[in-house]
């Protein structure tokens, strides 16, 4: 079989801070123990394929620029997605994490009807199911692109044309059942064309429902296919469309508890999406595990400069390390992880780009792990909130949230001069100090 990362003979390796070697981890130790499990474990780290595999390195303006022989190769589609998948194994094994993602349209080519793209797309899930069992990579999730193909130009279960919603749940359920059989952990749902362009047209309650409609079939079929991975939603505010229904992690929960489908999906936060959404990446996941929503993550960063999805590879350790401060403090993952939903800049066209992108941002996760362990260690930080909001374990706070007073009842005691708060000060530079100092001693 031909290779195609030749830059790179062996699988990268641990080498520790000091090393000189640029194609190997500093910080990412796979059996390192931190709050107490494997960091590889903790962790949970996927390569995402469509960024990496299936994407020239187009933009609006231009062509593809990437180096990329399977995306290029003339002839029998099915050949070239095979090459595709001998090429994304291989750098799967030599990157050396555990997990992949993958959707429908990403490891099979559309024939001309749909009995046809769907017979491709299962003899592509026999050809992963042997690439998995050779490598031992494994499945972080599986997902349906119905967001691309001009058929959901006004949205897949939003559409207005209800056959267009049930082309959408004909994938779904095909991509949910190749998840299922090849033991993907989780399954995804992102709405890129869930949303409208303008209400001027719109009935947004009638699609709302329609949404709602469509997940209560997904989770219904979850059900009947014995599927045990988490679903999730994966909130994004708008781009590609410009308003759209699953915004931010605290929509996501609003409209999942107004359909009766709390507990039965969470989300899947991406942080260049909270970005978009004028939340921080910290405040969307704090949000969704406070909320019990929390499931997963797609690792990248924005560009504080441009208000688009730029998914690029994640260097900024304090930014992660806030988040998964708050992950970890609500337990760590169970089935979900850390994907990297990330894109090569246009001029980073090598195939080596490619270890350069995910080692850094691996590097990157895994400090921020280190952070996040050493925060919850010391306890400095939780200690400080708990000392902010200690009146509330008090008579008055518990009276207060126990629905033993009343406004009138409250006003008695303000006006005879018993309650009169005396304002203290929130600390905010005091812990920013002690994020900064953690992270200075940990990196
Ligand atoms: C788009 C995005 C998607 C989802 C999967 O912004 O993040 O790649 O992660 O459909
Ligand atoms: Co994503």
């Amino acid at each position: 079989m031909a290779e195609f990362f030749t830059d790179v003979q062996s699988p990268i390796k641990y080498e520790g801070p000091d090393t000189t070697n640029e194609l190997a981890y500093r910080y990412y130790d796979p059996d390192r123990i931190v709050l107490g499990k494997r960091m590889e474990d903790q962790l949970r780290m996927a390569v995402c394929y469509w960024h990496s595999f299936a994407w020239p390195g187009s933009d609006v303006f231009g062509s593809g620029t990437f180096d990329r022989p399977w995306i290029d190769a003339a002839g029998d589609p099915m050949d070239a997605a095979r090459m595709k998948m001998d090429a994304a194994f291989e750098f799967f094994a030599k990157l050396g994490l555990p997990f992949y993602c993958f959707h429908d349209v990403d490891i099979a080519p559309a024939g001309d009807t749909y009995a046809e793209t769907k017979a491709n797309f299962e003899a592509m899930v026999d050809y992963a199911e042997a690439k998995m069992a050779d490598t031992g990579v494994k499945l972080l999730w599986g997902t349906a692109n119905v967001f691309s193909h001009p058929r959901f130009a006004a949205g897949a279960s939003t559409n207005p044309d209800p056959e267009a919603f049930a082309y959408a749940a004909a994938q779904v359920r095909n991509a949910l059942d190749a998840t299922n059989r090849l033991g993907g952990a989780n399954y995804v749902l992102w709405g890129g064309r869930e949303g409208y362009e303008t209400l001027l047209n719109t009935r947004m309650k009638h699609e709302s429902d329609q949404l709602a409609r469509f997940l209560h079939m997904v989770v219904e079929h979850k059900r009947n296919i014995g599927f045990d991975g988490m679903l999730l939603i994966e909130p994004k505010p708008q781009e590609p469309t410009k308003h759209q229904y699953d915004y931010d992690s605290a929509t996501v929960h609003g409209f999942l508890e107004r359909y009766d489908l709390l507990g039965e999906l969470f989300v899947n936060i991406e942080v260049n999406h909270a970005t978009l959404a004028g939340h921080s990446f910290h405040h969307e996941v704090a949000y969704a595990v406070d909320n019990g929503t929390f499931g997963s993550i797609d690792a990248n960063r924005g560009d504080s400069q441009n208000g688009w999805d730029t998914d690029q590879f994640p260097n900024s350790v304090e930014e992660m390390a806030l988040a998964t401060y708050e992950i970890m403090r609500g337990g760590g993952f169970t089935s979900g992880g850390f994907n990297f939903d990330t894109k090569l800049r246009r001029q980073s066209m090598d195939r080596t780009d490619l270890f350069y992108g995910h080692i850094g941002a691996v590097d990157t996760v895994a400090q921020s792990l280190l952070v996040a362990a050493a925060l919850i260690e010391d306890g400095a930080l939780e200690a400080a909130r708990d000392a902010r909001y200690a009146g509330w374990d008090g008579a008055l706070g518990t009276d207060i949230l126990a629905g033993n007073l009343s406004l009138a009842d409250l006003e008695v005691r303000v006006v005879s001069g018993e309650i009169d708060p005396t304002p203290v000060s929130g600390g905010q530079e005091r812990l920013e100090n002690l994020i900064n100092r953690t992270l200075w001693r940990t990196v």
